[in-house]
C-alpha cells in the first residue's frame, strides 16, 4: 500500500487529467502533493526541471503533462505536439530517476496504436503498422517516453511504468472550439444553440468513426490502482471496453443538454482514425473497472461546465 505521506509529484496538475488525479488523491487522504504552476516551473526547461527534483525529491510521479488536443489541433501544428512533448517528457523521466523516484506513471494514449489495428486494440499491436496521419505527431512523441520509460526499467532497473489511456473527457476539459476533442466541443455547441435558439449544430467530419469515451475519475482511478498493483515496463491500456459513433455521441449529447435541433455535417474537417476501442482485457484481469457510465459522466460534465465555463 501507498503511505499516505508520501510525496507524489502530479505534472501537469491543472489539466484535465491531472486535476483529476490530485482529486482522487486528496480524497483518498495523499497529502504530500508539490504543485507548480506554468509560471513557477517551466516543464520544458531542463535546468529548471532538474533543480525541481533536486530539492523536492518526489517518491512518485504521475506524468500528466502534455501539449495535447483534438483532431484539428494535432493536424495543425505537428512541430508542438512532436517538440513540446518529447521536450516535457524527456525533462521528467531523466530527472525523475537522477531524483532517485521509486515509481513513475507515463501517460500515453490510445493514439499511439496503427490507424488500422485490431479492434478492441491490445497492447501488443504496438508498432504493429503505420499511424493515423492526424495525430502522428503526438504519436512519435508518446511511443518515445515509452520507449524512454522502458529503457530506463531494462538499463537502471527503474519501476517505471505506462498505460494507455483511451480519449477521456470530464470536468476541467478544453471547451475552446478549436482545440478541443470532439466531447467537450459537441457540449458547448449543444449548449451554445440551445441557449440562442439556433437551429443546427456543425459537427466535424461523417459521423462514423467510434470512439470509446472514459470519464477522467475513472482514469484516476486506475492510475491509483495502477501504482498500487502493477510493476511491468509493458504498456496497459485503460478504457470502459465500449466505443459509440460520432453521430451517437452527438445525439446522446444534444438529448442530455436538452438541445432538439438539427445536426450538420461539416465533411471539410476530417475524420480521423476509423475506431479506436481498446482492449482492456489486461487490467480486468488485474482486478480493475470503471464505473461512470457514459451518459452519467457526460450530465456530469455538463453541469461542470454550466457552473465554470458558461457562466
Ligand atoms: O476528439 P477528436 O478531436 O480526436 O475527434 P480523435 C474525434 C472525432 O470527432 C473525429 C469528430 O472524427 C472528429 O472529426 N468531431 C465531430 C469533432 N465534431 C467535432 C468537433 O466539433 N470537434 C472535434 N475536436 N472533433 C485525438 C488525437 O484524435 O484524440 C489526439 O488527435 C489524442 O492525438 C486524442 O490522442 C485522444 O479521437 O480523432
Amino acid at each position: 500500500m501507498m503511505n499516505k505521506s508520501e510525496k507524489i509529484f502530479v505534472a501537469g496538475h491543472r489539466g484535465l487529467v491531472g486535476s483529476a488525479l490530485i482529486r482522487r488523491l486528496e480524497r483518498e487522504g495523499f497529502h504530500n502533493l508539490p504543485k507548480r504552476d506554468r509560471s513557477q516551473l517551466d516543464l520544458a526547461d531542463e535546468r529548471a526541471v532538474q533543480s525541481f527534483f533536486g530539492q523536492e525529491r518526489p517518491a512518485v510521479v504521475i506524468f500528466a503533462a502534455a501539449k495535447v488536443g483534438g483532431i484539428k489541433a494535432n493536424n495543425d501544428f505537428p512541430v508542438e505536439f512532436l517538440l513540446d512533448n518529447l521536450r516535457i517528457q524527456n525533462n521528467i523521466i531523466h530527472s525523475a530517476h537522477g531524483a532517485g523516484v521509486r515509481k513513475l506513471l507515463f501517460l500515453g494514449s490510445s493514439c499511439i496504436y496503427p490507424k488500422f489495428a485490431p479492434q478492441p486494440i491490445p497492447e501488443s499491436a504496438l508498432l504493429s503498422g503505420p499511424l493515423e496521419s492526424t495525430n502522428e505527431a503526438y504519436a512519435i512523441a508518446k511511443i518515445a517516453g515509452i520507449k524512454l520509460c522502458q529503457a530506463y526499467a531494462r538499463e537502471y532497473g527503474a519501476n517505471f511504468i505506462s498505460a494507455m489511456p483511451t480519449n477521456l473527457y470530464g470536468p476541467n476539459d478544453n471547451f475552446d472550439l478549436e482545440t478541443s476533442h470532439v466531447l467537450a466541443a459537441l457540449l458547448r455547441k449543444a449548449h451554445e444553440a440551445k441557449t440562442s435558439g439556433a437551429r443546427e449544430i456543425v459537427v466535424w467530419g461523417s459521423g462514423k468513426p467510434r470512439r470509446e469515451f472514459l470519464h477522467v475519475d475513472d482514469l484516476a482511478s486506475a492510475c491509483l490502482f495502477l501504482l498500487e498493483k502493477y510493476d511491468s515496463p509493458e504498456i496497459i491500456n485503460v478504457g470502459c471496453g465500449e466505443d459509440i459513433s460520432i453521430r451517437e455521441l452527438a445525439e446522446l449529447i444534444c438529448d442530455v443538454v436538452g438541445f432538439t435541433g438539427e445536426l450538420a455535417w461539416d465533411g471539410t474537417k476530417p475524420d480521423g482514425t476509423p475506431r479506436k476501442l481498446l482492449d482492456i482485457t489486461k487490467l480486468r484481469n488485474l482486478g480493475w473497472q470503471p464505473t461512470i457510465p457514459l451518459r452519467d459522466g457526460i450530465a456530469q460534465t455538463y453541469d461542470w461546465f454550466f457552473k465554470n465555463v458558461a457562466h
